[in-house]
């Protein structure tokens, strides 16, 4: 947590030959998550990793997980994968032919869990309205599901600001989280729109030409120039491109 915002490392973009390095900088940097990316070549097109990965990490560390099921259908998995209080547990609002009942069956199923929604950059906020007092997160994908290095999807940032708005108008206590393309020049205009928790990847993060701590530093960094636009009441229209 910084300035209250949260971090969560995408174990996706880790570089996997040196994971279990990688894996003790993160913590030390004070990132609070790894998120985890599930995805069954169905809803999104690759595969990434299984509970038996997952757990091999999950055992290695005392950040909480975050998950992110990219799974048609995902209620069939939802007791393959270990949950500890606290931890996120995420599902998508495009995958589920009975959302709400899947919603609340996390959380019946797991106490302490938070659960969350996601959904792509198509979906519209309107899909949410009935859902949003049986989550506690609302993951808004920045890029199209399934692979890390992508462009940005711009009107994403507006939707983070109508997110927060509506959340806001009803009153409900739901964090928003960003996932994608989230980086030192995206992070202020994500934070000045409302975004809770950042999902750090290929671009934030995990760097061919920096460490964990100097990439971490300008995360930190551009989250206090999102909390100056915020409290200046500042406009979030994206402009600049990748990094
Ligand atoms: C994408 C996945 C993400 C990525 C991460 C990529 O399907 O949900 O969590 O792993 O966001 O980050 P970047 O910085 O490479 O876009
Ligand atoms: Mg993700």
């Amino acid at each position: 947590m910084y300035k209250g915002i949260e971090l969560s490392a995408s174990l996706m973009c880790f570089d996997w030959l040196n994971a279990g390095s990688q894996l003790k900088d993160v913590e030390h940097c004070g990132v609070d998550y790894l998120h985890l990316d599930i995805i069954d070549g169905r809803f999104a097109k690759d595969f990434t990793m299984g509970s038996s990965i997952i757990d091999v990490f999950r055992n290695a560390t005392k950040m909480k997980s975050d998950y992110h099921l990219m799974v048609d259908e995902p209620s069939s998995l939802f007791e393959t994968f270990k949950k500890t209080e606290g931890d996120i547990f995420t599902i998508h609002q495009e995958a589920c032919r009975n959302l709400h009942r899947d919603l609340v069956n996390i959380k019946k199923q797991n106490q302490g869990i938070n659960v969350g929604i996601a959904i792509s950059p198509a979906t519209s906020l309107e899909s949410l309205e009935y859902v949003i007092e049986d989550v506690d997160v609302v993951l808004l994908m920045m890029v199209d599901p399934g692979f890390k290095g992508q462009e940005l999807v711009p009107q994403t940032i507006r939707k983070i600001s109508k997110l927060k708005n509506m959340i806001d108008k009803m009153g409900v206590k739901v964090k928003i989280s960003v996932d994608g393309n989230v980086h030192k020049n995206t992070i202020p205009l994500m934070v000045a729109a409302g975004a809770d928790i950042l999902v750090l990847g290929s671009s934030g993060l995990f760097k061919s030409d920096m460490n964990i701590s100097d990439a971490i530093s300008l995360v930190h960094k551009a989250i206090d120039e999102g909390i100056e636009i915020r409290c200046s009441g500042g406009g979030v229209n994206y402009v600049s491109s990748r990094n």
